[in-house]
């Protein structure tokens, strides 16, 4: 743009401005000056979906406060301050034609002026940014801290006490960060998983908590405690760090997800001891229900309010301060906020967190904010129910009872992975898998769903009652060959072990992260995930095919995954025996004469009659195509 004699003037005036403001002048001489310590964004972008941007300021001594722009073409409007003059809320219209660069606003009360810092960013490429999460991805969950150390320069920040960086307690910083995950994309890459979930980023506390309870001393290495929504955690690298791992995974075929959690913010929240409002959160510190987690109240059309406020309104304990999304302006925040990262990192997804206790109208505003600037950008919902009517009830592209369509992209099917782990720790009859499935009749798109092999929040495969590596085998098979969005958990593809939290979040071995490190059944394991992710990656099929019961009994399942021409057979044999069993392949249009020929595992047979006689190995899994 051209710079019209008004825009130096104003420009000069912003230098003035600037200088003065750098040189302390304007640091408050007087108690009465309006100040600002923090803005939330501080960029946003021209022509975006959101326009104007609502902000929130804080500061201090800001009754009164008259919000103006420098820039001509930036106005500020609708300024609420609150109560104690520390929160104010403004408006910022930005003009179409902005380009990328510094806009700071003016904020004047009757007792003095002071800044507030804004930029404006230069917007992403879509073409390579915000792409989405589908059936062709397998989802990969790091726990940054866990996960590789690239960077010990950021073990142990100056304000946090050593005991919060003992490496021995599972439940302090272990040093994982994201150099470390930027230091393996070879490995990801290698192992073949095309999107990359880490657990939550935001800054959180870097101090411990000391009880005398077995949980303590405690820290919030995991990330679900914000202290600051718009602040990357300092123990895992910087904004740039972060940027700089996201166009790297991309650049080598990989999507990332940010974990977000809405619902709620750690207690260390300078939010806690100064609200914005009075009600932006459901409670206060010293005054708040504990939930009680009746989770059927979100589902049930019968349950009462006391029930339903509880779960969710209440805190998860009394260091987690629930936010409260009927307030308009939390939930303008939130929805900007989401958007922010989006729109600084280009991320591709978002897992978000405990998704059921915020309302349903507002996951239905927030998908849809999402959708409207990024049409591809994806949320799974954290929905922690072992019952597809509760999980079916939260995903979109259909109304609840409630008339409510939440729009949410997807959410986890907990039920089917609980049905896998029964089946292959020898629990339950292998019928139980298509048992199970037929529930995806609740779903208004069955593919659509995500599904965990095992989570940060389970105890991993090995380390649970009856697991063999031979049911971890197949329970790995079953999730990348079913329906869906298969999502593994980073140390399940070396069949590491670990019991309850924070057991099952041990360190991830370095030396596995190179081939001829691996021992020989993390090489086991490490080799068979990847034949399977192979096989989806190759077999169109296994990504998005349409999946047909073909035989079942207590020990056996085969489905088939059938797209246009192309079908493939997959077959679980639990028996520790071969089993012979016969596959009406004619009914799905696999002609007599074919051949059904393995791509993993040992089979073969000859179509006859419209049927497959298979002799299956025993306690594994088999894919065939059809030749
Ligand atoms: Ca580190
Ligand atoms: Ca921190
Ligand atoms: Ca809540």
């Amino acid at each position: 743009m051209k710079a019209t004699k008004k825009h130096k003037r104003f420009a000069l005036k912003y230098l003035c401005f600037l200088c003065f403001f750098m040189a302390g002048v304007c640091q408050p001489t007087h108690a009465q000056n309006p100040s600002v310590t923090k803005v939330d964004p501080p960029s946003w972008w021209a022509k975006h979906t959101i326009n104007a941007v609502r902000l929130l300021v804080r500061g201090a001594n800001l009754r009164g406060a008259k919000v103006t722009s420098v820039n001509p073409e930036l106005s500020a409007s609708n300024v609420s301050v609150n109560e104690r003059g520390t929160y104010l809320f403004v408006d910022v219209e930005i003009g179409p034609s902005l380009r990328p660069g510094t806009y700071p606003l003016v904020i004047g009360s009757p007792t003095g002026s002071t800044m507030i810092p804004f930029t404006l960013e230069p917007p992403l490429d879509t073409r390579t940014n915000f792409q989405g999460i589908t059936t062709d991805d397998v989802i990969y969950l790091i726990m940054t801290d866990r996960f590789a150390d690239g960077d010990p320069s950021n073990n142990a920040p100056k304000d946090s006490p050593a005991e919060a960086n003992d490496r021995s307690n599972p439940r302090g910083f272990h040093g994982g960060d994201f150099r470390g995950v930027i230091n393996q994309l070879p490995y990801l890459q290698d192992l073949g998983v095309t999107a990359l979930w880490l657990t939550p980023w935001y800054d959180n506390w870097n101090g411990v908590n000391r009880c005398d309870k077995p949980w303590c001393p405690n820290t919030y290495y995991h990330g679900y405690h914000a202290i600051d929504y718009y602040a990357v955690e300092d123990r895992f690298g910087n904004l740039a760090t972060l940027q700089e791992l996201i166009q790297k995974a991309h650049a080598l075929g990989m999507k990332v997800i940010q974990d977000q959690v809405a619902n709620h913010v750690g207690s260390q929240h300078p939010w806690t001891r100064d609200p914005p409002l009075p009600n932006w959160f459901h409670g206060t510190l010293a005054q708040h229900q504990l939930n009680k987690f009746r989770n059927a109240a979100l589902l049930s059309p019968h349950s009462n309010q006391l029930d339903f406020r509880n779960t969710m309104d209440g805190w998860f304990n009394d260091d987690l301060p629930d936010m409260n999304q009927e307030e308009p302006e939390v939930a303008r925040y939130e929805i900007q906020n989401a958007l922010w990262w989006a729109g600084m990192t280009g991320i591709d997804g978002i897992r978000q967190d405990t998704i059921q206790y915020m309302p349903r109208v507002f996951i239905r505003d927030l998908s849809n904010a999402l959708h409207r600037q990024y049409p591809k950008l994806w949320m799974v919902g954290e929905v922690f129910e072992r019952d597809s009517a509760h999980t079916a009830f939260f995903i979109g592209g259909h109304a609840g009872w409630d008339g409510i369509d939440t729009k949410l992209d997807s959410v986890f099917d907990f039920a089917l992975w609980n049905a896998s782990l029964f089946v292959f720790t020898n629990k339950s009859p292998v019928s139980f898998l298509p048992h199970q499935l037929k529930f995806d009749a609740l779903y208004p798109d069955p593919s659509k769903v995500t599904v965990p092999a095992n989570n940060h929040d389970t105890m991993r495969f090995m380390s649970l009652d009856g697991a063999t590596v031979a049911g971890a085998r197949m329970h790995v098979a079953f999730v990348l060959s079913v329906r869906g969005i298969p999502q593994l958990y980073a140390g399940e593809e070396i069949a590491m072990e670990g019991k309850e939290d924070p057991d099952n979040r041990r360190d991830f071995p370095s030396a596995a992260f190179r081939a001829e490190g691996r021992k020989p059944n993390e090489r086991e394991m490490f080799n068979w995930t990847h034949s399977w992710i192979r096989l989806r990656r190759e077999q169109a099929a296994m990504r998005s095919g349409k999946l047909i019961d073909l035989f079942v009994d207590d020990e056996t399942y085969v489905f088939a995954r059938q797209l246009g021409a192309e079908t493939i057979v997959v077959a679980f044999n639990r028996e520790n025996k071969e089993k012979q069993v016969t596959i009406p392949v004619g009914s799905i249009g696999v002609k007599d004469g074919a051949t059904l020929r393995a791509l993993i595992g040992e089979a073969t047979a000859r179509v006859e009659n419209g049927e497959a006689r298979l002799t299956l190995p025993a306690q594994t899994a088999v894919a065939l195509r059809a030749f």
